[in-house]
């Protein structure tokens, strides 16, 4: 198989779909993110506590969004500048995560992260979701990030690799809590998004099966 990375060398619970969405998928995509942008603008978050902003903007779609403010992390139904109910998630993602999951129901949130050239996101975990069982589903579309991966105790060691345009990554089982993050946006390197930039997308499941 013609991977850029081979899949051998990543650790259980973690699926690479290089070059998942071709590029006509990558292009609906985008279309179907304007309309969700248009109705639930990228705000800027900050930090809890310190209020420091973030460099990544957001927004997200579904009946859940995850938001931060200084208060702390969180999902809410609405929007936190508009107050209104998040676009619903475009059918395509609903489809993909059927698909690469198989997961018995669907995502309850997108997040949608906007990285300009010098945006990154620091190594963290997703916790923030009460049924960690669920896998996590990631889309990117633009330029090129480097993507880092370490393990469950933020000392454990990590490796790196490239997420570029149409690639999808599935999370399951114990790496769902690994910790991770963006090291950089390479700029340039794609001319999907005719401004340049990348967009992440990450498909969640937030409250447990019991609760549909
Ligand atoms: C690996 N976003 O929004 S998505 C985030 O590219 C976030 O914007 C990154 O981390 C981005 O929280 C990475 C891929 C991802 C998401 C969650 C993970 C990878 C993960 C959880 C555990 C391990
Ligand atoms: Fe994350």
């Amino acid at each position: 198989m013609a991977s850029r990375v081979r899949s051998a060398s990543f650790p259980p619970g973690l699926v690479l779909l290089p070059g998942r969405l071709d590029r006509p998928a990558q292009e609906t995509l985008v279309e179907a993110l304007r309309a969700a942008v248009a109705e639930a603008p990228l705000f800027t978050p900050v930090m809890p506590r310190t209020g420091k902003p973030f460099s990544v903007r957001m927004t997200n779609c579904g009946p859940l969004g995850w938001v931060s403010d200084r208060a702390g992390y969180r999902y809410r139904p609405t929007h936190p500048v508009t107050g209104r109910p998040w676009p619903p998630i475009p059918s395509i993602l609903l489809a993909l995560w059927d698909e690469v999951t198989a997961w018995p129901v669907p995502p309850e949130a997108c997040l949608v992260n906007f990285y300009g050239a010098e945006a990154r996101m620091g190594l963290h975990q997703d916790r923030d979701e009460i049924d960690l069982t669920a896998p996590l589903l990631s889309v990117s579309l633009g330029d090129t990030a480097r993507f880092r991966l370490g393990g469950l105790d933020r000392a454990d060691p990590t490796r790196s690799f490239a997420l570029a345009s149409g690639d999808v990554m599935a999370l399951t089982g114990p790496l769902r809590l690994a910790h991770h993050g963006i090291d950089r946006i390479l700029p340039g390197t794609s001319t999907l998004l005719a401004s340049g930039g990348r967009i992440n997308l990450t498909l969640r499941r937030v409250t447990p099966l019991t609760a549909d």
